[in-house]
């Protein structure tokens, strides 16, 4: 659709960025915190591994000093489940608490607004060594977690975000290193944490309503639009599969409390579905989100050669996300996108096809909790980060937001990928996304100084205009 005239961006409009606790935090074993599946993951022998990161820890104040001079309205950031309980069930440890208490209170001293996501990849491992999601009692770990946060924060924090990228956890429960055993075995095993992670995010939902006032709560799964390679009709129903067991699956789920027809069809068939307890269902029902988060970094495309299956996909981007599925869809490499250095597809046109998928679908306000782009930044003369690039693609998607918007989405607000530099989740600092540069290497700490990219100075002006000066 061509609009004569665009809708400006929402009054209030949360413009902020996001990090999470195990990338940007550091202090890995400080005051008391517990141990996390992530901070003891593998890492290749290149990279470095979560235990300084961009230490926020101990520069917080300092790195919100410098998002609110970007004008952030708001900050996404994670609360370390090992810093509040550092076994996952049990003591509560108060140096954690008062972590986030001091995190919290600056950001409210700079009128930005937290948006607080519970679990971001870095389960206990206590509760990991007790079979993690599959085991039934994780459930009710997360949910005594979530009361615990509900009950200290409460008062200041009312938007909350409750499992960050499920859907990838399931699909490349490999890549978080937290699998072992045969492989169909970790199908079933992962199918089965799914559920346990949907009852306990329903429970969750209803928890937050009844402890916080005024509180606004909703999942966080990484969402994107699904092309058949062709107009081949084997490719449109590929296509259709590929986005029932990524997307809908867990939207389906947290919105309308059912399981997705197809992708229910697709874990019969693979022998994989999961153990539904008596009153699961119920209570997948009675827990509502109040908005819908999601990630988006780009589209996805698949064929569906079911003839060949054989053959190999033509797919040559990140090989930690193909999840081919025989029967189902194998990953296309798409002909019409660029890439990053990275390998990953650039696709803002698909983020405004993702957007106004989701609204019609959940007809639910929506808000973008990562987009963004990974790149080798050079550390120039007079301490300069020329990174031009970045610039780009996050232009290309706010005008796709706006255009989104204009096609009636309700959306309120955009938080890109990241706030300032931090370790990713498989490539180390290297692969940096920040507006704020953090002068380290992969292993070499350096000073750790904070140094404002020319992205931080362009970001500023979009905040300021509200999306007008792109
Ligand atoms: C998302 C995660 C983030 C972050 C981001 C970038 O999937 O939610 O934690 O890691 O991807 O990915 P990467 O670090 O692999 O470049």
């Amino acid at each position: 659709m061509i609009h004569n005239e665009l809708k400006d961006f929402p009054e209030n409009f949360l413009w902020g960025a996001s990090t999470s606790a195990y990338q940007v935090e550091g202090a890995w074993n400080e005051d008391g915190k517990g141990l996390s599946v992530m901070d003891v993951g593998n890492h290749p022998d290149d990279v470095t591994d979560f235990k300084v990161c961009s230490d926020h820890y101990h520069h917080y104040k300092e790195d919100i000093a410098l998002m609110a001079e970007m004008g952030f309205k708001t900050y996404r950031f994670s609360i370390a489940w090992t810093r509040i309980i550092p076994e996952g069930t049990g003591d509560v440890n108060q140096k954690g608490i008062d972590f986030y208490n001091n995190l919290i209170d600056e950001l409210l001293k700079h009128d930005i607004e937290p948006l607080v996501t519970m679990y971001h990849f870095d389960l206990p491992l206590a509760l990991q060594k007790k079979g993690g999601w599959e085991n039934r009692g994780t459930v009710d770990a997360f949910v005594n977690y979530a009361e615990v946060l509900f009950n200290e924060y409460g008062d200041r924090v009312k938007y909350w975000l409750t499992i960050n990228e499920q859907n990838m956890m399931i699909l490349h429960g490999n890549a978080l290193g937290l699998l072992e055993g045969d492989p169909e075995n970790v199908k079933k095993g992962l199918y089965q944490s799914n559920h346990h992670m949907l009852v306990a995010q329903s429970k969750v939902f209803d928890l937050c309503h009844q402890k916080v006032e005024d509180g606004k709560i909703g999942p966080a799964p990484n969402i994107s639009t699904v092309y058949p390679a062709s107009s081949k009709p084997e490719d449109i129903l590929a296509a259709n599969n590929y986005s029932a067991i990524r997307n809908w699956l867990y939207l389906d789920a947290a919105i309308f409390g059912r399981y997705n027809a197809t992708a229910w069809s697709f874990m019969e068939e693979k022998g994989i579905t999961p153990e539904i307890k008596e009153g699961d269902m119920e209570i997948l029902k009675s827990g509502n989100p109040d908005f819908i988060a999601f990630n988006y970094y780009t589209s996805a495309s698949v064929e569906g050669d079911f003839e060949n299956q054989d053959k190999a996909s033509n797919f040559n981007g990140d090989q930690q996300v193909v999840d081919n599925e025989a029967g189902l869809y194998r990953r296309y490499q798409n002909e019409y996108l660029e890439k990053t250095e990275f390998g990953w597809e650039i696709d803002p046109v698909g983020f405004r096809t993702t957007l106004r998928e989701i609204y019609s679908r959940y007809n639910l306000p929506l808000i973008v909790t990562e987009n963004g782009l990974g790149a080798y930044d050079k550390l120039e003369e007079e301490d300069t980060v020329n990174d031009d690039y970045r610039i780009k693609y996050l232009r290309k998607h706010i005008k796709q937001a706006q255009l989104a918007i204009s096609d009636g989405v309700e959306l309120f607000g955009f938080c890109p990928w990241s706030a300032i530099d931090l370790v990713s989740t498989h490539q180390g600092i290297n692969k940096r996304y920040g507006f704020i540069y953090v002068n380290r290497d992969e292993f070499d700490l350096k000073d750790m100084r904070r140094i404002r990219k020319k992205s931080f100075y362009w970001y500023k002006d979009v905040i300021k205009s509200n999306g007008k000066k792109l």
